[in-house]
């Protein structure tokens, strides 16, 4: 807990434009939502109640189409795709695919017959990687051979694995055959606008049927492909979700009519990204200054398109041969030397039944949510606090403070806990100190949390949080998350009733902006 006078100033709240854009939001809601198959109206936070059977079959080990299960499965990708068919202008074509990567990491380049044998390996070594996608380094779909080719091999030996492509789009509508052909049914688009002229913003050229397009008929084109693509994969019961990156200026207030325009193609769920742009990314908007949207601006914008279509806020935007948990990158473990060197033994009935645990404690973290959430019943307070939380996975508090490279974020209130992003952060612990510089980013990236759940911490971090006025918590040291922090909220709400302490807004946080070159 802490005291009202400990608190930094609030913020002067949100800068004008978003406000307007939150109305201009606030009006879209209700748009039509075309049902169709492979469709529903819940998204990443759907459950087994909540989504019809066949849906919640494809979604319920899919660490990105499910929010849940990304505390529990683990996806990899396999970066045989290098080629690419359109200049975005957040992208340098020296390192992945931005549209799923964070801007500076360079994947290693793998045949399809090598990224095969990785994926076993992975499989072998990881029960719980349950899919695989292709996503760069470049565009997939701009690299069709060696991307069919590699799913149709991992397809042949790991029938249990389900496959997953991110496109950009511009090839979809012509391949879309083949690749329904190879049992690929949840697809990613990434569509940062729906008006040429804004895509003109984005987009500096294409390469279409052999020939070069640039500025606003480049977008056009880009455009139709993506809205068409979609339109053609939802009609075939494909999962669809849309990714798309927010770029303060330049399309954010736009993404509104962007969700709406896939709201009703029948998308599953929406991706909003922060546009991550430095200098040293070497892009057009590295180069000229462009920011990215901080924390507050990104919830706010997602929170307002989030209606019959769930927005996906556990993106961690890997990279091209990320393995593991979202937030967590084994890629090392499984270089190609490595892989080439390894006994294999793909046991699917040992997978499977390893999944089935991993199900069961899914399952528990689920019950106990339900469980402490029913001792709110009854509370009557519009009070929501957020709550930053180092976890190595499995729904728990069981990361220590200074071995966080990420803070989860959730949103507490009588409502419930929810899951509403992640942070990044630089290693607080350094071998056996702490490095003060590194604690004033990680405050900077939690500041607009009230707490933070930590497995352990020691007692210059504590201190340091304090005075920023966030509750460094380490009693739920490897208790499920959602539990704590409801257990957590209801103490704060009595406490603040009781006057003990005041409930005051915090103030907006960082969205790390600089080159990432590990997970
Ligand atoms: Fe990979 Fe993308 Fe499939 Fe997931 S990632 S191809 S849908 S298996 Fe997931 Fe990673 Fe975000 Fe992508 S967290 S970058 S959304
Ligand atoms: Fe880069 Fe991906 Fe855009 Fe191609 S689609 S330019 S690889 S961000």
């Amino acid at each position: 807990m802490f005291d009202a006078e400990q608190l930094p100033e609030t913020g002067e709240g949100q800068a004008k434009p978003l406000n307007d854009l939150l109305q201009k939001i606030a009006a879209s809601k209700g748009c039509e939502t075309k049902a169709g198959p492979g469709k529903s109206g819940c998204g990443s936070t759907g459950t087994e109640s909540t989504l019809p059977p066949e849906i919640w079959e494809k979604v319920k080990n899919h660490p990105c189409y499910s929010e849940q299960a990304h505390h529990h499965f683990a996806r990899m990708h396999v970066a045989v795709a290098p080629a690419c068919n359109i200049q975005c202008n957040y992208c340098n074509r020296k390192y992945d695919c931005a549209n799923e990567s964070r801007p500076g990491v360079v994947s290693e380049r793998l045949t399809p017959e090598q990224a095969a044998k990785k994926v076993f390996a992975v499989a072998s070594t990881i029960p719980q990687m349950t899919v695989l996608g292709i996503a760069g380094p470049g565009d997939p779909l701009a690299n069709p051979e060696k991307t069919f080719k590699t799913f149709e091999l991992v397809a042949q030996t790991a029938p249990d694995i389900k496959l997953c492509v991110s496109t950009n789009g511009l090839m979809l509508p012509k391949l879309i055959d083949r690749l329904c052909q190879y049992n690929i049914d949840h697809v990613t688009i990434t569509i940062n606008m729906v008006d040429p002229e804004v895509g003109a913003k984005i987009y500096p050229w294409i390469f279409y049927e052999h020939k070069r397009y640039t500025g606003v008929e480049a977008a056009r084109i880009l455009s139709e492909n993506q809205l068409r693509g979609l339109e053609m994969l939802t009609e075939r019961g494909i999962l669809c979700k849309i990714n798309s990156v927010m770029i303060p200026g330049v399309n954010d207030a736009h993404l509104v009519e962007v969700n709406k325009a896939v709201k009703a193609r029948g998308a599953f769920l929406h991706n909003i990204m922060p546009l991550i742009s430095a200098p040293e990314h070497g892009t057009v908007f590295g180069l000229n200054g462009q920011r990215g949207p901080t924390a507050q601006e990104l919830k706010a914008l997602q929170d307002a398109c989030e209606g019959d279509m769930n927005m996906m806020r556990h993106c961690r935007q890997c990279r091209a041969d990320a393995v593991g948990l979202l937030g967590e990158d084994r890629s090392d473990e499984f270089t190609t030397e490595k892989v080439m060197a390894m006994e294999i033994d793909y046991d699917l009935e040992a997978r499977k039944a390893y999944q089935a645990k991993v199900e069961a404690e899914r399952d528990a973290t689920q019950a106990a949510k339900a469980d402490e959430l029913a001792k709110l019943a009854g509370e009557n307070s519009d009070i929501a606090i957020q709550i930053a939380v180092a976890t190595k996975g499995n729904g728990r508090v069981n990361e220590h403070f200074g071995h966080a490279t990420e803070f989860q974020i959730y949103e507490v209130s009588t409502a419930g806990a929810k899951f509403i992003g992640h942070r990044r952060v630089d290693l607080y612990c350094q071998g056996g100190f702490g490095d003060d510089d590194k604690l004033e980013t990680v405050i900077r990236a939690i500041n607009d949390c009230a707490a933070v759940f930590v497995a352990r911490i020691g007692t210059c971090p504590k201190e340091g949080l304090h005075k920023a006025g966030i509750d460094p918590v380490d009693r739920f040291a490897h208790e499920y998350i959602e539990q704590s922090a409801l257990a957590y909220f209801k103490e704060y709400l009595e406490k603040v009733q009781a006057g003990g302490i005041v409930h005051v807004a915090r103030g907006d946080a960082d969205i790390r902006q600089g080159a990432f070159t590990a997970v």
